[in-house]
This record gives structure tokens, sequence and C-alpha cells, in this order.
């Protein structure tokens, strides 16, 4: 009879756990079902993280880039991402890596622009305010010179193609002696192509 009873006690203890073991089942189903908007929040994190740092900047030349400039993001010396400069003289590089960069201003007929030591933190939005070049330096030698001037004046008049296109220095799709005057412009004669290193606090220029 004790042992009935006992049996009797066991069964009438064990229905409530049952019943919380059922509302913890309950809660946990509920814990699971509520899983998928914090995954969400995880995706959209993850699609934020994905976006990444930029480096940005703007050239400023008298003409509207048609596809005829480049800039050209190296890490560790190499290539990494070639963007074409926008009509407006603007470049964006997105979805980049935390790490140092060096960014090259490439435009044909023109002094290229090396802007190193591009520091960038993740998900750093990096501007880069200075972005001068000069128009004149038809054969990318890094100074403007008068080969320069016997390299386009040989062009006068020629058609443009990919061999010649550095003639066309004002980029009015003609070579002509218009180019020339470019060339010899005093404020463009004798320039050298930059190289500068960049910080976030300030610039340093090395010529
Ligand atoms: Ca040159
Ligand atoms: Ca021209």
């Amino acid at each position: 009879m004790k042992k009935l009873l006992c049996v009797v006690l066991a069964i009438m203890m064990l229905v409530p756990f049952g019943t919380a073991a059922l509302a913890m089942n309950a809660g946990a189903v509920d814990t699971v079902k509520a899983e998928p908007s914090s995954n969400t929040a995880c995706a959209e994190y993850s699609v934020e993280s994905a976006t990444g740092a930029t480096i940005s900047g703007k050239v400023n030349v008298p003409f509207t880039f048609n596809n005829d400039g480049r800039a050209i993001l190296k890490q560790g010396g190499n290539p990494v991402k070639i963007v074409n400069i926008a009509a407006d003289g603007t470049y964006l590089f997105e979805m980049l890596g935390e790490g140092t960069y060096d960014v090259v201003i490439s435009i044909p007929g023109w002094t290229d622009n090396t802007i190193t030591s591009v520091d960038v933190s993740e998900n750093e939005d990096v501007e880069i305010s200075e972005n001068v070049v000069y128009a004149g330096d038809v054969d990318k030698s890094g100074v403007i010179d008068v080969q320069d001037v016997a390299t386009a004046c040989m062009e006068l008049g020629n058609t443009l193609s990919n061999t010649n296109i550095g003639s066309d220095v004002d980029h009015d799709k003609d070579i002509n002696i218009g180019d020339i005057s470019v060339i010899l412009a005093a404020k463009n004669y004798g320039k050298s192509a930059f190289s500068n290193s960049f910080f976030n606090d300030g610039w340093s220029y090395t010529y």
C-alpha cells in the first residue's frame, strides 16, 4: 500500500514537471522562432560589413572625362583595383579591407600623381583632397620637357589611336597646335609627376 502511494505521488509530481518541461520546450520553440529575426540582423550586418572601406577623390581638369582617365589602387606595389575616372573627375574605390594603399591618378598626356601610404581603417571612408596633375607629359616620362613637345609635333594632324592618345593633351579628340601650346604653358612646362605621402592628418609633398 505504501509502495502504491509512493507510485501515485510520483505520478502526481511528474505531471506538473511534465507540464513545466513542455512549457520549457514551448519556450525553446519560441526562442527558435525568434532566431530568424536575429539572423536577419546578422545578414544586414554582413551586408554592411561587406561594403567595407572606401577611398575617393576628385581630379580637377579643364575637360570632361570620357573613359580616358584611370585611378589605380595599389597595395604592396601591386595593382588591386582600377576604376575609370568619372566624367566629373571623381573616382571611388569600394569594398576595401583595412590596410595601407597607394593611389595612382593616370591620364593620357598628363603627369601621374601617386598618392602613397593611404591608411584605411575598417569601414572607413577616406577622401583624398589633393589630386594635382599637369598637362603635357605626352610620353609619360614623369616630367614635361622638350621630348613631349617633339613627340606631339610628330603626331600633329594624325588620327587618334592608343599609341598617340597622349599627344591629345587637351583631350579635344584632335592633335593640333593647341596641344603644343598647352605643353609649353608656363603652368605645365618643366613640371614633374607628383608623388605624395598621404596622412590622415595632412599632406607632405616630395618631388
Ligand atoms: Ca615627358
Ligand atoms: Ca587636342
